[in-house]
């Protein structure tokens, strides 16, 4: 099933992202940002905050594999709106990455410094797509998502630090096209694209889920960043997978 248009499809591959407005309505956002500030309350303080923009002040909520923690979460990965959005830009074979939410706290919420998502798992084939859920409205004062569109198609950049991101003098937050979205609002992008967000300096938390899907056909060129779930299959299927075995004969 294919839910972008071609013009949209064309955007994507231009740009590097699509920001796709009220693909959830008001009332489903308002749900999904009930679970997460739930997972939040529940597993207590956390802190994602980049070491390259670290400085005590600031605080970045988060948590990974949230399927495991509310049915809701996997009801998303199998929502017909998502998996056609993905299905339109990587095929129709759609593996799941992982998850990560993130609440960006009230005037203290960290921004994300400028970076390509290419150096936490590179690919052979450039196959990652991100999906970011808005589940609460995030104008620019907010830390909305800052990009520089058309990025995606100089490849993978040189990254700086423990963190992966991006030289500053190339690529500077400030510079970046902001995104303002809204509750409901999801924005998909590849893992080239050069993005990063600022700080939320509202009274408000800005609360979204992020996605990463790629193709199965696809390879992971490093072992780093595995998680729960990665690997299951949300549309087509993965024609790469090999004869089932018990785990303990593949231990034996
Ligand atoms: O949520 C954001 O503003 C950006 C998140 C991001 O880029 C990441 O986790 O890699």
């Amino acid at each position: 099933m294919t839910m972008l248009t071609p013009d949209q499809i064309h955007a994507y591959r231009r740009d590097g992202y699509l920001h796709l407005r009220g693909l959830f309505s008001p009332e489903e956002a308002a749900a999904y940002r009930a679970e997460v500030h739930a997972i939040a309350e529940g597993q207590g303080p956390t802190d994602a905050t980049w070491e390259s923009v670290k400085d005590g002040a600031t605080r970045l909520i988060h948590c990974h594999d949230v399927q495991f923690r509310s049915a809701a979460f996997t009801r998303l990965l199998l929502d017909p709106r998502v998996t056609g959005t993905a299905q339109s830009i990587i095929g129709p074979n759609v593996q799941l990455h992982h998850t990560k939410m993130f609440v960006k706290p009230p005037e203290q919420g960290s921004p994300f410094p400028m970076h390509q998502d290419h150096p936490y798992f590179p690919h052979r084939d450039h196959s990652l797509i991100a999906m970011i859920f808005h589940f609460d409205d995030a104008p620019e004062e907010r830390g909305c998502l800052r990009v520089y569109p058309g990025s995606h198609a100089l490849g993978p950049l040189p990254a700086v630090g423990a963190d992966h991101h991006l030289a500053k003098d190339r690529f500077p937050l400030a510079g970046a096209t902001p995104l303002p979205a809204k509750a409901g609002d999801m924005i998909v992008f590849s893992y080239l694209l050069a993005h990063g967000s600022g700080l939320n300096r509202s009274d408000e938390a800005r609360t979204t889920l992020l996605v990463q899907l790629r193709d199965p056909a696809d390879v992971q060129l490093n072992d780093r960043h595995a998680s729960r779930g990665q690997g299951m299959m949300l549309a087509g299927v993965d024609p790469t997978a090999t004869p089932f075995r018990f785990a303990w004969d593949a231990a034996a």
